[in-house]
């Protein structure tokens, strides 16, 4: 018999969510153009406003250097770029774009882009990726020790990806904002916001996180060998609501992946099944603005869930993955967040995943635009992951 070791039943916590097709004054969305120009606004205000904060525009001076070319990467499969984006004249805010591009291609190639934990050496074996530059990791989280290479390579199919025909671009989420709380002055809000006093509105780290994903894309748009017009934003966990937030602050990605991204990523917050809002708020007071923690202990109270976050990717395709052992991410409320979106789907003109019933472990769904799997095994990125990614994708992107 198969043991699930998450909660099977999606009303173990009774809640009764927001509608998304709802205006705030009562009215019914009832027209794509309705949504468009009425009710996703509302919703986006309400995002900002109440919980990711309102990030800023485009950098004061973007430029891009590369740092190293070579098309031998992967015995010859691959051309390697590794790229300098830089925020701002000086120099002083950057990142460091780990980019893989397949050699076997007609024209311009689709993307992956996603941020990691660990720095790009971290993702792969290959030896001629650069170590993050001492600057760098001197304002990297405490504790935060350069690792071996490859320690994070197997969240990284970069192989099975460039073989299907995607190039694939990554940098260290360090580089854009360090991953620990110091008052917002050891990332680019320093760059962006400079003296300006904060408020409960006011943007924080997984906004600039998404933010710095944006700037990506802005590169990816110079590059010939890239269709940036068929990009897919990916993260993990933090990084996966990251990558919601990117889908939906930057409708130039043309699909989005939550991997395991639970609270206050794709899991429904009124369910308070594995972490809560009171526990993210409290372990990671950076990641979203102030205003979302008056909703500690009250999600029943937050004007929406997340669902929602998931409509705003809307009518671009969307995939919410969990992993069966990954209980603190909440993969029924991961789950139910598609089936809450779906009524915006079809208001486009697609089906959505509605069935009540949580698909079997490793049974991946496609329903329209939405894609789901719950993979066996614990909070990780795996093969069978970027397996069931690829597969989504080459409906939409190929
Ligand atoms: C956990 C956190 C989760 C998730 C995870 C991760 O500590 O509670 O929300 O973000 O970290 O990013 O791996």
């Amino acid at each position: 018999m198969m043991v699930l070791s998450y909660s099977a039943n999606a009303q173990d916590n009774p809640y009764e969510l927001p509608d998304p097709l709802k205006m705030e004054d009562g009215r019914t969305v009832r027209t794509k153009r309705q949504w468009i120009k009425e009710r996703r606004p509302e919703l986006m205000e309400m995002l900002r406003s109440q919980m990711f904060g309102r990030e800023p525009g485009q950098a004061p001076d973007l430029h891009f250097a590369v740092l190293e070319e070579s098309p031998e990467a992967f015995g010859g499969l691959a051309t390697r770029k590794q790229v300098k984006i830089s925020f701002d004249k000086e120099e002083k805010y950057y990142l460091t774009l780990l980019m893989y591009i397949p050699n076997d291609r007609k024209g311009p190639v689709p993307a992956f882009l996603g941020a990691n934990f660990k720095g790009n050496h971290a993702t792969t074996t290959d030896p001629y990726v650069m170590l993050p530059p001492p600057d760098k990791v001197a304002t990297f989280a405490p504790g935060y020790q350069i690792e071996e290479r490859n320690t994070n390579g197997h969240r990284w199919e970069y192989e099975y990806i460039l073989k299907h025909g995607y190039a694939v671009a990554t940098f260290c989420y360090n580089d854009v904002d360090p991953d620990f709380h110091d008052g917002f002055h050891n990332g680019v809000h320093k760059l962006m916001d400079g003296d300006k006093p904060r408020n409960g509105e006011s943007w924080a780290t997984i906004s600039a996180w998404a933010w710095g994903l944006s700037r990506c894309l802005d590169f990816l748009e110079t590059q010939k060998e890239i269709d940036a017009k068929k990009v897919a934003v990916i993260g993990h966990s933090r990084l996966g609501k990251t990558s919601l937030w990117a889908g939906a602050t930057d409708q130039r990605f043309a699909l989005v992946i939550s991997n395991d991204s639970g609270c206050s990523g794709a899991a429904i917050a009124r369910r308070k099944h594995g972490e809560t809002l009171e526990v993210i708020n409290r372990n990671f007071p950076h990641w979203f603005c102030d205003n979302y923690k008056a909703y500690n202990g009250r999600e029943e109270k937050m004007p929406w869930d997340q669902h929602e976050l998931i409509a705003m990717i809307a009518p671009r395709p969307v995939y919410v993955a969990s992993a069966s052992e990954d209980d603190w991410a909440d993969p029924v409320g991961e789950y139910f967040s598609l089936v809450g979106a779906a009524s915006v789907y079809n208001l486009f003109g697609y089906e959505g995943i509605t069935d009540r019933n949580v698909p079997e472990i490793e049974h991946p769904v496609v329903v329209g635009r939405m894609g789901h799997h719950i993979r066996r095994g614990e909070h990780n990125v795996r093969l069978y992951d970027w397996q069931q990614y690829i597969s989504f994708a080459d409906r939409f992107l190929k």
